[in-house]
């Protein structure tokens, strides 16, 4: 099976006739950042060790296809009274998603709690994957490039995949908090870079207090004052702060309002890793 970043997959392993030893082997072959080459059993990194010991259990569980597991409750097509579409796009050397950079103080979707909604998450090219991280609901995806998608990813995700150009849609349902939260691709270096979404979910016809514009109190959203008054308590993210960067958030050497250089993402990333910063 094939994993991206934070997807998850329940496996039952029968080990009745494995060896003394084992291992879990990662076979696709990764040798730079742009992404795996493929799958190469030759290159294989071991990733978990297993020793198989002692008599066969009593009263072992024979868990055949078919077999009821956990109860799924799918959510139903029908009941979908909106549609809502999430691209997730380069722009700047950085990533958005719909054309927006991210601000925490505007919620870019306000869904009714309680209520089934249809998302079209769609990679919107450049070679590049994305594996898209919804948090606060799982979610069941109804199609990938337009046919059924692989049993797998039928039932509760957190994350879908997306390669260059895919276009999954996808069934959610909000029930519980009703704050803001966030989803993201889950490529650490595409949401550090701002490809990253707020949606808060509400009572049906509330409004988020998440309108852009108006203050949030920290301690309900986390957004504290920025130095570099990226995300300050109010007001609309300055944009030109931002622009030309190549990064979500300038390097602290970065002097708003002008004459610092911006640094390349990959010195951002180096000063970051020297533990200095
Ligand atoms: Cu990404």
């Amino acid at each position: 099976m094939t994993l991206a970043n934070a997807n998850r997959r329940d496996i039952i392993v029968d080990f009745t006739h494995a060896p003394d030893e084992l291992f879990l082997e990662n076979i696709m072959e990764q040798t730079d950042g742009r992404g795996p080459k493929g799958i190469n059993p030759k290159k294989k990194v071991n990733l978990l060790k297993f020793i198989v010991e002692g008599n066969p259990v009593e009263g072992n569980l024979v868990i055949a296809e078919g077999t009821p597991l956990r109860p799924h409750v799918a959510l139903n097509p029908e009941d979908v009274k909106i549609t809502r579409e999430f691209k997730f796009n380069r722009s700047n050397g950085a990533w958005q998603i719909n054309d927006k950079w991210l601000s925490p103080r505007r919620a870019d979707a306000v869904p009714a709690l309680g209520q089934t909604e249809r998302w079209i998450l769609k990679n919107g090219g450049g070679g590049w994957a994305h594996p898209i991280h919804i948090h606060l609901s799982g979610f069941q995806v109804q199609s990938l490039n337009g046919r059924t998608p692989p049993k797998e990813i039928q039932f509760n995700n957190d994350t879908v995949a997306l390669e260059g150009g895919d276009e999954a849609e996808i069934l959610i349902r909000f029930s519980t908090f009703t704050v803001p939260f966030a989803l993201h691709c889950h490529i650490l270096e595409h949401e550090d870079m701002r490809m990253m979404s707020v949606f808060d979910p509400q009572p049906a016809g509330q409004l988020s207090p998440c309108d852009g514009v108006t203050a949030i109190d920290p301690m309900i959203s986390g957004i504290a004052h920025h130095p570099q008054g990226l995300f300050g308590d109010r007001g609309p993210v300055d944009i030109p702060l931002i622009q030309d960067q190549g990064v979500g958030i300038p390097h602290t050497d970065f002097t708003p309002g002008g004459g610092g250089v911006a640094p390349s993402p990959t010195e951002v990333g180096r000063k970051h890793n020297s533990g200095k910063n």
